[in-house]
């Protein structure tokens, strides 16, 4: 039995998802999130760095979303219905997987942070500045590159209808979370081949067994 330790509303839904499509028996471990919408410390013990997910099996604990799919298909996935075998797919696959949390979600917590600092507390006089310094940050670093990534994706998925190609994989699992993130905040509505790929992750069994034991992710 795998234990998936999950903190609300987080990366830890791929997980599930990933489970679920491989129908592997696990229990969910859920952590609140703490005001400042940091893990609890509690996380810590499980794993030193305390980040979600993190998934556990008997005596083997492995941590980051993207080792954890690995995991799971070299481990548990002889039908490769996470990890795809032909030569094409398993390029594309290992480029969207890396894609995710390497060049798609530091942009999205960049975005995140610069937009919360000028409302956290400081001295009035301050405010102003701190408010002019991160909206040129956002505005010639983090948005120019965030459209270059969605452009991007929205350019792959017109011609394919999973990220690995034909079939769903671990890459559309990665891809997920940032997606959902996006699509939290702003409307698909430019992004047409995005949003019939997300209506199709939703379509999937799987998936809605997934949100059902972890929910789907919702803006802060
Ligand atoms: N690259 C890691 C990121 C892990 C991560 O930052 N997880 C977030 C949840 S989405 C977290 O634990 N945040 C709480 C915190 O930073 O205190 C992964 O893909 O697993």
């Amino acid at each position: 039995m795998f234990v998936l330790h999950h903190l609300e509303n987080s990366r830890s839904q791929r997980i599930a998802w990933a489970l679920e499509h491989l129908c592997l028996p696990y229990e969910v471990k859920l952590y609140q999130r703490k005001a400042d919408n940091t893990a609890p410390d509690s996380l810590k013990h499980v794993h030193p760095l305390g980040h979600a997910p993190i998934l556990q099996m008997e005596e083997v604990t492995v941590a980051e979303s993207g080792a954890i799919l690995e995991f799971l298909a070299d481990e548990y996935d002889a039908e490769n219905k996470l990890k795809p075998d032909g030569k094409v797919a398993l390029r594309k696959y290992r480029y969207w997987m890396h894609f995710a949390e390497g060049s798609f979600m530091p942009l999205l917590v960049m975005l995140l942070l610069f937009k919360k600092i000028p409302t956290q507390p400081m001295p009035f006089f301050i405010k102003p500045i701190a408010k002019a310094i991160c909206n040129k940050v956002i505005d010639s670093f983090i948005l120019p590159r965030l459209n270059d990534v969605l452009a991007l994706i929205e350019k792959h998925l017109e011609v394919n209808h999973w990220f690995a190609g034909e079939k769903v994989s671990g890459a559309d699992m990665q891809m997920s979370f940032p997606i959902l993130a996006v699509n939290s905040v702003q409307t698909l509505e430019q992004f047409p081949a995005m949003a019939s790929w997300l209506a199709r992750v939703r379509e999937q069994d799987s998936y809605q067994r997934a949100v059902g034991k972890v929910g789907e992710f919702s803006p802060f």
